[in-house]
């Protein structure tokens, strides 16, 4: 058994984080209204097809689903933890619209333009989920609702509430908080929060 008992090893959670109960809500911006006739999921960028695909919200319920366990890692600070996410992972979206050979990068759009980089492999890492629901329930609107990455081995930043898209790309270009001073690679174990911390090759850009 694992989990939380007296014999529970004591828990890791990454250098310079702190343990808080519940689960705080942190985003940049208003939380947006969730309108069923106008939303869908995008897919678009350099797929192999040339073509973008697109799903209604219903449309993705036909998709496989699985449940990933993981923590949340604030890169200000708080660490929130065992967090059942449900939802759709990541690898059948590539499945399904197959990237071009050349594609390294994805960008996963959210709502108001807000955009989180990730590495190819970051994106088809095998707990990164695309999650309609947390602890059995449908997420909340300051939660994402109705659709979120989930990008557990990263910062909460790479994990964009309200995605709208995924855009596939063959070079590497900078997202929201990415442009704003936050490192482009965001691995919490090696405390990868600031853009001035990145070593040369982490970034897209870096020489002007
Ligand atoms: N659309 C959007 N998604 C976002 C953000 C944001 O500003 N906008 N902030 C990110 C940050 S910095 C973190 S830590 C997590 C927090 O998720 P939570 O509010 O569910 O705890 O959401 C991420 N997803
Ligand atoms: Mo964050």
């Amino acid at each position: 058994m694992t989990g939380n008992g007296p014999d529970a090893p004591p828990r890791r959670i990454p250098p310079g984080q702190r343990l808080v109960q519940g689960w705080p809500v942190s985003h940049y911006g208003p939380v947006p209204r969730f309108r069923p006739e106008r939303w869908n999921l995008r897919v678009h960028g350099a797929t192999a097809s040339g073509a973008e695909r697109t799903w209604a919200f219903d449309d993705l319920t036909a998709l496989p689903h699985v449940t990933v366990i993981a923590d949340l890692h604030c890169a200000s600070g708080p660490t929130s933890t065992d967090h059942e996410w449900y939802g759709i992972p990541a690898t059948a979206i590539t499945e399904l619209v197959p990237p071009a050979p050349d594609v390294t990068h994805v960008m996963a759009w959210a709502e108001y333009g807000y955009g989180a980089n990730l590495r190819l492999a970051d994106f088809t890492a095998p707990e990164t989920i695309l999650a309609t629901h947390h602890n059995g329930e449908p997420l909340t609107a300051e939660h994402g609702f109705p659709l979120r990455l989930v990008v557990p081995h990263l910062y909460g930043y790479k994990s964009p509430k309200w995605l709208r898209a995924i855009e596939y790309l063959t070079e590497d270009r900078r997202g929201f908080w990415e442009e704003r001073g936050y490192h482009n690679l965001a691995d919490p174990w090696k405390e990868q929060r600031y853009s001035h911390q990145e070593a040369p090759g982490e970034g897209p850009g870096q020489d002007g």
